[in-house]
């Protein structure tokens, strides 16, 4: 065994059964609740609930603990257009020429199209991205481990954080979306993994009518 310290796991919390059914209930509850949103409003959000929903993120299991992640959070106007002006330029080239037919017709529902107003208008974009290695001072690399796992489970507990805290979202990847890399001024071995665009819906916001999968076709119990 490695001579890492360990401590007794004192946090761990367990709960009488009735209790934990309610809790995983109104947890369910809470999380059914949860719809991704494309018109924001241009209401300012305290910069300490993203800076704890980035926290709550980063508790995220990953591989190795090298915690192979980094959030760039957009509130800069200017640096809100580029990036709205680059992810429009590489959406357009998407609905016009390089989606298959197939893909079109299963966005039809959602109704988007290469417009992306929202990227101007909501305070916060959370660029999340996914670190293949560490650069060591030395110049040497430190290999991470299941990057797309650590990165993919770190995101959906920021979405959740964001959600539970009483904001919207919405998972943007233009795609590709390298030119996040250089707007967020990251090292060239990021992959930019999701745009998180944060704030509180418009007023009048609609969402479309969608069914989630039941219980009995999503999981099997052996
Ligand atoms: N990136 C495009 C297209 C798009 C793709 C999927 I899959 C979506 O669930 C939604 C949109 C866009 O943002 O419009």
């Amino acid at each position: 065994m490695p001579n890492t310290m360990r401590v007794p796991y004192s946090d761990f919390r367990e709960y009488p059964p009735e209790e934990m059914l309610d809790r995983a209930d109104k947890f369910y509850a809470e999380m059914m609740r949860r719809r991704s949103v494309r018109h924001f409003s241009d209401r300012h959000v305290d910069v300490r609930v993203i800076e704890r929903c980035i926290l709550a993120a980063s508790t995220a299991p990953n591989g190795a603990n090298l915690q192979p992640w980094h959030f760039v959070v957009i509130t800069s106007p200017e640096i809100k257009r580029r990036v709205r002006v680059a992810a429009e330029a590489e959406e357009r080239e998407f609905y016009t020429r390089r989606a298959p037919q197939e893909w079109l017709d299963a966005l039809a529902p959602l109704g988007t199209d290469s417009e992306k107003p929202f990227l101007e208008t909501a305070p916060y974009l959370i660029a999340v991205f996914a670190q293949p290695y560490r650069q060591l001072a030395n110049n040497d690399k430190q290999k991470h481990y299941y990057v797309t796992e650590s990165v993919g489970i770190a995101t959906g507990m920021l979405i959740t954080a964001l959600h539970f805290s009483g904001l919207a979202t919405l998972t943007h990847t233009p795609s590709p979306m390298n030119f996040l890399t250089e707007i967020c001024e990251r090292p060239n071995h990021e992959r930019p993994f999701v745009l998180v665009v944060t704030g509180y819906p418009v007023a009048d916001v609609t969402v479309p009518v969608i069914t989630k999968k039941t219980l009995t076709e999503i999981a099997t119990f052996l």
